[in-house]
């Protein structure tokens, strides 16, 4: 049976990770998984109550910052795998306080190195080395904005020089570097990957996805930075899910594996298809206007949505040194553990609006803070 400690499964991408491990990937496999998150604006337990069963999953709340309680948990479970997703993970807040970034990317990722160290090293090799018990990996998850930003051509390979712009991705790099300084250092066996912008449900409605598309159904305008004309390669959530349990399994140990969805589009395309989307999917189905919080009536008596148009973007000052434009290019994962984008983009923003038109509770539970209350009521 294997472990898994998986930090930040509160959040986006760790809660379908862990989702997709214990529902997908081994839903019929012995598998325990340890949570680590620290519950912050972007973890909601809400979003994994029901994962949590004593049995293959567990909760704990805290920080990846903290020591003590990481040689804890070391010391109380026979932890086979670290998947580190916990992070300050907002550009735009990264921009307002960099030393909170700084300190949980940087210094909660050199903890959590450390911790894993202290309980996995063996002893040492005839030169000096720590030697490691079998089987064990840490995995960073990381970010094409280590890369920086490209122009018009080319895509980000694993040997693109790293260069990011931002204070998150000027932390998520940072963490890179420790993770392959453990590696080098004392031959640490870890993983990075590096993928480019996921979407998906449980997406927190500040990022361009689900603001969008939370936007449109408040009716409010759909702020677009700049002219819009900055470039991100999409990627369905359980696409990069896949992917990170294939390299933490069988990827080989030291290497960065490039994730993405070769599905490259201009901020402002991502929002015209968004309107265009929900409008046709209310245009089908009548039912789905009435999530709609503006509801005014038509000529017919039916909610209105010929508002819901391309009028509704509102051009906005840009992010301070915005980057231009993301590609990666995944031929690494792809020939050396047969990775591919399984889900259409056309799928999944469709599947990715029913799943917000559907959770509308959860969209007030995460925005209203009122989500605190799960950790109140399970422990
Ligand atoms: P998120 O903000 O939705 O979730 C982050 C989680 O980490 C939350 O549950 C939060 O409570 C937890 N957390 C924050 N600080 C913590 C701390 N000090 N200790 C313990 N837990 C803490 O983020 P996300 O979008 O799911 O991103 C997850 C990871 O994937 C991040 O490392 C991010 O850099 C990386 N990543 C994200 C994307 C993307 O498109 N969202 C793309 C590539 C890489
Ligand atoms: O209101 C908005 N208007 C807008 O034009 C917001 C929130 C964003 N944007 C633009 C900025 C970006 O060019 O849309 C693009 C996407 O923005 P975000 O959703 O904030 O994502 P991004 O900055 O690209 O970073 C995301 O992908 C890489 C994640 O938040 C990171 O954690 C991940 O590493």
């Amino acid at each position: 049976m294997k472990t898994y400690l998986v930090t930040g499964a509160a959040g986006f991408i760790g809660s379908n990770f862990i989702k997709y491990l214990l529902y997908k990937k081994y839903k019929d496999e012995d598998i325990k998984i340890i949570v680590l998150d620290a519950l912050t604006y972007a973890g909601n337990l809400g979003t994994i109550k029901d994962d949590i069963d004593n049995k293959r999953c567990f909760f704990v709340k805290g920080d990846i910052r903290d020591r003590q309680l990481a040689d804890k948990l070391f010391a109380e479970n026979d932890i086979d795998y670290v998947v580190n997703f916990a992070a300050e993970s907002h550009v735009d807040r990264s921009i307002e306080d960099p030393q909170l970034f700084l300190s949980v990317n940087i210094l909660g990722t050199q903890n959590l190195l450390d911790a894993a160290r202290r309980a996995w090293v063996t002893g040492k090799d005839a030169n000096g080395y720590p030697t490691w018990k079998e089987g064990k990996r840490y995995h960073q998850v990381s970010t094409d904005e280590v890369y920086g930003s490209l122009g018009a051509e080319g895509y980000f390979t694993e040997t693109t020089p790293v260069c990011p712009h931002s204070p998150y991705s000027a932390s998520k790099t940072s963490a890179d570097l420790f993770v392959q300084a453990y590696r080098d250092t004392y031959h640490m066996p870890v993983s990075i990957t590096r993928c480019s912008n996921n979407y998906g449900p449980y997406h927190f409605p500040e990022k361009l996805i689900p603001l969008i598309i939370n936007n449109i159904l408040e009716g409010k305008k759909l702020p677009v930075y700049g002219e819009g004309t900055n470039v991100r390669d999409w990627l369905y959530v359980e696409d990069h899910c896949k992917a990170i349990d294939m390299v933490v399994r069988n990827g080989r140990a030291g290497e960065v594996y490039n994730v993405g969805g070769h599905n490259e589009m201009r901020n402002i395309d991502i929002v015209k298809l968004t309107i265009k989307t929900i409008h046709d999917m209310m245009e089908k189905d009548k039912d789905l206007r009435k999530v709609l919080k503006k509801q005014v009536r038509d000529a017919n008596g039916d909610i209105d949505i010929s508002w819901i148009n391309d009028d509704l973007i509102t051009h906005v000052a840009d992010r301070l040194g915005h980057d231009q434009r993301y590609a990666i290019d995944p031929t690494k994962i792809k020939n050396e553990l047969g990775w591919y984008p399984e889900t259409k983009f056309a799928d999944g923003i469709v599947k990715t609006i029913k799943w917000n038109l559907e959770n509308q509770k959860w969209i007030e539970e995460v925005t209203s803070g009122d989500y605190q209350k799960y950790y109140d009521i399970m422990y």
